[in-house]
């Protein structure tokens, strides 16, 4: 079993598609181990991307996670974080398999509805960040 973080960024709130986007995880037979509702500050916002710290598009991606209230939640399941990933799809909603959130629901690459951890070592990490009781 492996647990991994999910996003429900600004725009799914916005668009009020976080129920879509909770129910299609759900469908692929993970469950739910914790939610929260927030809105990340600039330095939470800046350490979870802290890979990116030097990329060209970092201060957009900092402004757009810190722009409206998100859904931070961890879900468990049989190979979470890949389940997770497969659901999602490729980062570019326009290079998205068919039938994935962000290419049925997303908009472009930096309004792409969802996050999810690239690795299991990144989802403890990640999780780490968002719920700082949850044991591993
Ligand atoms: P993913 O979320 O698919 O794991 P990452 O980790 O490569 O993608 O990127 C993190 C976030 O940074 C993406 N979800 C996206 O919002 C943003 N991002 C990635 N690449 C670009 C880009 N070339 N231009 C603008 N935003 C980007």
């Amino acid at each position: 079993m492996h647990r991994t973080l999910v996003i429900i960024k600004p725009d799914a709130m916005e668009r009020r598609l976080a129920g879509e986007i909770i129910a299609r995880l759900e469908r692929r037979g993970l469950d739910i181990a914790a939610m929260r509702l927030l809105r990340l500050d600039e330095a939470t916002a800046r350490r979870h991307y802290a890979e990116h710290r030097e990329k060209p598009f970092f201060d957009e991606l900092v402004r757009f996670i810190t722009s409206g209230p998100i859904i931070a939640a961890v879900f468990h399941g049989p190979k979470a974080v890949e389940v997770v990933r497969e659901t999602m799809g490729a980062t570019d909603p326009r290079k998205a398999e068919p039938g994935t959130i962000r290419a049925d629901l997303g908009t472009d690459i930096t309004h792409n509805l969802i996050h999810g951890s690239d690795s299991p070592a990144t989802a403890e990490r990640e999780i780490a960040l968002f719920f700082p009781g949850e044991k591993p």
